[in-house]
């Protein structure tokens, strides 16, 4: 018997969310801030399944998490990339209880950071997907049109061991409406390639692409890690 049931057929057209999609869409509305954390000794222990958001500074790591949770200014969209330096939590969970955690990374790759700080990030970024314990998956967000950079391959090195252990990895390939059809098919070709059997999707905020979808992992995901939480408790 299959542990990991398939996604949920839906028909290619189909404008109105399925079921499912729209109850991992309204749990991932009941976000709110839990804490943030310059450091990672700053981080609370916490026991529910944590989702870790990572991705290059300005790859719309921000606006994803605004799209998923359908909230306008949950995770900060910067026009100044590069100035959220710390782990954002952010809580999960129907009735305020709280069944999984949401963890926006700091982004990486930005220019004018200085050297040391970039140097710092790494170590703390490194040692956060090694070592925190709950973390239950990563989202990885990648501007297509900028491909796949030498920290994101840093980053895909430092996770690949869990990732072969089975954590679930998703690279959400960003502002997919700037590609062309030809064009988004062959970034995720290759971006397949490179997810070392992590799962890669398209992702517009603007055209709402891929949104259900991705949606629709992240509970699953949740689900998988807490089977408490798929109990038919309202059966
Ligand atoms: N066209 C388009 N632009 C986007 C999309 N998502 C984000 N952006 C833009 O990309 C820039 C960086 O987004 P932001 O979410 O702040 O990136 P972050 O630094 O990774 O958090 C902003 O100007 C966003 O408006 C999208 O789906 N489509
Ligand atoms: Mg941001």
């Amino acid at each position: 018997m299959s542990t990991t049931p398939p996604v949920p057929h839906r028909p290619p057209s189909a404008a109105v969310p399925s079921e499912a999609a729209r109850d991992a869409l309204g749990w991932l509305h009941t976000a709110r801030f839990l804490t943030t954390a310059a450091q990672l000794n700053q981080l609370p222990a916490l026991e529910v399944p944590e989702i870790a958001f990572v991705g290059r500074s300005n790859a719309g790591k921000s606006t994803a998490i605004n799209t998923l949770t359908q909230q306008k200014q949950l995770a900060y969209a910067s026009k100044k990339p590069g100035r959220t330096q710390h782990i954002n939590l952010f809580a999960l969970g129907r009735q305020g209880t709280t069944d999984a955690v949401l963890a926006d990374l700091p982004g990486y790759g930005y220019a004018a950071v200085p050297l040391a700080d970039k140097q710092r990030w790494q170590r703390v970024m490194a040692n956060y997907l090694v070592t925190r314990e709950n973390l239950a998956g990563v989202v990885m967000l990648c501007d297509p049109r900028h491909g796949i950079k030498e920290l994101d391959e840093i980053l895909l090195e430092v996770i690949r061991p869990r990732v072969e252990d089975g954590l679930p990895f998703l690279i959400l390939l960003t502002k997919a409406d700037k590609l062309g059809r030809t064009e988004q098919a062959k970034a995720l070709q290759i971006a397949k390639l490179q997810a070392g059997g992590g799962e890669v999707m398209l992702f517009s905020a603007l055209k709402r692409q891929g949104v259900e979808d991705a949606a629709l992992w992240l509970r699953r995901l949740a689900e998988n890690a807490t089977p408490e939480a798929g109990s038919p408790a309202s059966a």
